[in-house]
């Protein structure tokens, strides 16, 4: 499809796509360089024991088997331990996690050998050959008995099983408290989930012993990151590493860390002189891949009786698994630092503690900490509007942030239209007709209730200042760089990467946009450490539209300018007289003085001789590093239509509207996409998804039979109301979108069932919201 200039905004269909429906994607597995072997990795059945005995001389000697490693051998080999990039607590304790255990295994799941063979079966079969004796010891699985004053300690030491502390705070709130009219308290507690992508993590990795470079393909979000914590663990410099990154199955996050298999991959293949690929199977991909979102939260607010909220403390536990994942105690940290969502409550205190347990790591998952600061913040609004007998939407209109740039806490929030967001997502509710959908329905005796959430995102984060200040050893810019070749034809070259979220089509919108040319004359590459601009963060946080997308926009109208200069040469006009049409360039209001891109691209790479002039480089090819001033808050309301059964206590999602706000839009159609899957992801965590272990850490839920996923028969009808307020700040204008559809959605689900059940006054606390749950609840409430 042709789109000629001006594509931003336009609802142009995904370049992405006809590659990924057409079957001709490649994925990590399908890569099969010449001699490559397969790996597998020997998992503890423990949730905590010392390996007391490992044998691995029977399993070396099977047939088809090439390499075999156990803890020690890679530790041997690495330099260093898993870095932790985001360090929160300087000086408190870190865990030492090498890319399999050394001598105790620390959850169910935990790699302790690993074997490289022919195939992938060859190697499990040999895996069965070790030899391994455990000496089980006690385990902790809740953040309660990690806490308790006897708790057996995971890293013997640590005082305790503390892995970090810190604090979010503005404002007196001691003074807050003390000249409250109301205070009211409340505990929230979220289960264990994680981003459970159609396809697992993999790697293939290359080592060269001649060269000592190692050529991994990575299904990673961060390839930059990766390469740069492969060579600080190898102990290699930066260029004997090379990352490349195929198609992604999905990445929600658990794609962005730095991961121990990626190096046991590396080992192997050093050790056995082959390629050798890791991909984890479904099943071990429950226990091997970060696990998110497990919280206690206990909050206190204080209010005034007309609903104005002036102060909130508490403590945010993150009940992490054993080991830090890279970025260690900072999803829980986010969740504080935004937990005033979008209200103006000026005085703050909360506490953050990061405590370790015999599971997996805790990592990142779509929506980060966001997802259970909203659940908090909407519970404390509509709590308090029951408490004190007001409209929760006028709490939340007093509450609202009005005057921008606001400095909350943590983030200066750039701009925002609160109120008229929570009247279009009102008036789209209106216009469904829900209330008469109620009223029939409980006339007839059913259980129906709408609820809403309101929600504001710190999107696009960067910049590299607030990155590194927020203990991230990471920058927060990006580079991008824009080809006009000799055929007049776009490259764009990024160092975000496409993981199914369309990136690569809104970043060719924005050259096309910016170079006034047909969309299907630009190509995007990226996903190669050795050629692609540094993206160091890489893509997360809904960042790659806002910062890749401006770095894009500024390299392709610095091009534009060098276009113009080089034709206006040619015509003996001034640039300022030309302009730029469907990839041809004219004088204005002249017709027939026009060349094309083609030929200027021809004669810049060609013969530049005489056609440029004389102070015009050859080539077109203009390159930008753009780290922002600020992040950008982007923001929505959710509301939903649900129906409770109160003899099963199931709950049926009958309607899900959302109001959204993600600034300047660069394609509708994707921002609806990405809002609609970020929703089915929150129905999940509202309704399904829980990782449930039992009193001994044993894992109960090692398949999607116990792990339950929302299909597409439980996501009700979405429709979506755009506003566009636009970042200031940022060029374009683009504020994030990837991560909306997940924050609210928990929250206005809870409101639904709770407003569905009100004749039980039944409270939502804790997700997911699970029928047995529900259904004592319903009875605790009948007999009250
Ligand atoms: N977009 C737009 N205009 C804007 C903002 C975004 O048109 N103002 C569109 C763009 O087409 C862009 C998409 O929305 O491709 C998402 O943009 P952005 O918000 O910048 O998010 P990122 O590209 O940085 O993607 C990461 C984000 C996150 S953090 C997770 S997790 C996530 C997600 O987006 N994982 C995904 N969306 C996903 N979608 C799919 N299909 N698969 C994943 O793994």
């Amino acid at each position: 499809m042709t789109v000629a200039g001006g594509v931003i905004g336009a609802r142009v269909s995904r370049a992405e796509d006809v590659r990924l429906l057409t079957g001709r994607a490649v994925f990590i597995d399908d890569l099969r360089p010449p001699g490559v072997l397969e790996a597998a990795i020997l998992r503890s059945p423990h949730p905590h024991a010392r390996i007391v005995r490992l044998d691995t001389t029977a399993a070396a000697a099977h047939p088809g088997v090439f390499a075999v490693v156990t803890g020690a051998d890679v530790k041997s080999l690495v330099r260093r331990p898993q870095p932790l990039i985001w360090r929160l607590a300087p000086g408190g304790p870190e865990t030492v996690a090498y890319p399999l255990a050394v001598d105790k295994v620390l959850y169910t799941g935990h790699g302790l050998a690993a074997v490289a063979a022919v195939d992938r079966a060859t190697a499990e079969d040999a895996l069965e050959l070790i030899d391994v004796e455990y000496e089980p010891l006690p385990a902790v699985t809740t953040l309660e008995q990690a806490l308790a004053p006897d708790a057996p300690r995971l890293h013997e030491d640590w005082p305790d099983n503390v892995a970090g502390r810190a604090v979010v705070a503005q404002g007196d709130v001691e003074a807050a408290f003390a000249g409250a009219d109301v205070v009211l308290r409340e505990t929230f507690r979220f289960a264990r989930q994680w981003g459970a992508s159609l396809e697992t993590r993999g790697v293939v990795a290359t080592w060269d012993p001649f060269t000592s470079h190692l050529d991994a393909w990575v299904n990673t979000q961060s390839p930059h990151l990766i390469r740069e914590l492969f060579a600080e663990v190898l102990g290699l410099s930066v260029d004997k590493v090379r990352v490349r990154v195929p198609d992604i199955g999905g990445g929600f996050g658990s794609k962005s860390g730095f991961y121990g298999d990626q190096v046991v991959a590396a080992v192997l293949s050093r050790v056995s002189g082959r390629p050798v690929k890791f991909l984890e199977d479904r099943r071990e991909s429950f226990v091997a891949t970060v696990h998110a979102r497990e919280q206690r939260i206990d909050v206190e607010v204080a209010a005034r009786t007309d609903g104005t909220i002036t102060g909130l403390r508490g403590t945010v536990h993150g009940v992490l698994g054993a080991n830090f994942s890279t970025v260690g105690l900072s999803p829980c940290w986010t969740t504080a630092a935004i937990m005033t969502g979008p209200y103006a409550i000026p005085a703050v205190e909360l506490d953050v503690v990061g405590v370790v347990t015999n599971k997996p790591p805790y990592g990142a998952y779509r929506g980060y900490g966001l997802p259970k600061a909203n659940f908090v913040h909407e519970h404390v609004v509509e709590a308090l509007a029951r408490h004190l007998g007001l409209d929760p939407h006028e709490v939340r209109r007093r509450n609202f942030v009005t005057e921008f740039p606001y400095q909350s806490p943590v983030f200066v929030y750039d701009s925002g239209r609160y109120a008229e967001c929570l009247d279009l997502c009102r008036d789209a509710v209106r216009r469904a007709g829900w209330a008469d959908r109620v009223a029939r329905a409980r006339a007839e005796g059913a259980h129906m209730g709408i609820g809403y959430a309101f929600h504001n995102e710190v999107s696009a984060f960067a910049p590299s200042r607030i990155v590194n200040m927020s203990g991230l050893d990471h920058s927060g810019f990006d580079e991008a760089a824009v080809r006009i070749d000799s055929s007049g034809r776009v490259t764009v070259h990024t160092g975000q990467t496409s993981m199914g979220q369309g990136i690569h089509t809104a970043l060719a919108q924005v050259a096309a946009h910016a170079l006034d040319v047909p969309l299907d004359h630009v190509t995007v590459v990226s996903g190669d450490t050795d050629s692609a601009p540094y993206t160091g963060y890489g893509t997360a946080a809904s960042r790659a539209a806002a910062v890749g997308g401006a770095a894009v926009l500024n390299a392709a109208t610095r091009l534009r300018a060098k276009v113009l200069r080089i034709a206006a040469h040619v015509f003996e006009a001034s640039p300022d007289d030309l302009e730029i049409s469907d990839g041809v360039v004219s004088v204005k209001g002249v017709p027939g003085r026009s060349v094309t891109l083609a030929a200027i691209g021809d004669a810049a790479y060609r013969r530049p001789h005489g056609v440029l002039p004389d102070d015009e480089e050859p080539t077109l090819h203009e390159r930008e590093v753009y780290d922002p001033v600020n992040v950008a808050t982007a923001f929505g309301c959710t509301a939903v239509l649900a129906s409770v059964d109160v003899e099963t206590g199931a709950v049926e999602l009958l309607g899900y509207l959302i109001a959204h706000d993600c600034g300047t839009m660069i394609n509708p159609m994707i921002v609806e996409g990405q809002l609609q899957g970020g929703a089915a992801q929150a129905i999940g965590g509202a309704l399904y998804e829980r990782l449930a272990y039992d009193a001994s850490g044993e894992a109960l839920t090692r398949s999607f039979a116990e792990y339950l996923l929302p299909t597409a028969g439980v996501v009700p009808p979405f429709g979506i109301n755009h506003m566009e307020t636009p970042a200031d700040h940022i060029p374009g204008g683009f504020k994030g979108a990837g991560e909306a559809g997940v924050i609210g959605g928990g929250a206005a689900i809870a409101h639904a069932v709770e407003d569905a059940l009100a004749e039980f006054g039944v409270r939502i606390t804790s997700l997911p919201i699970t029928p047995p749950d529900l259904l004592a609840a319903i009875r605790a409430g009948a007999e009250r």
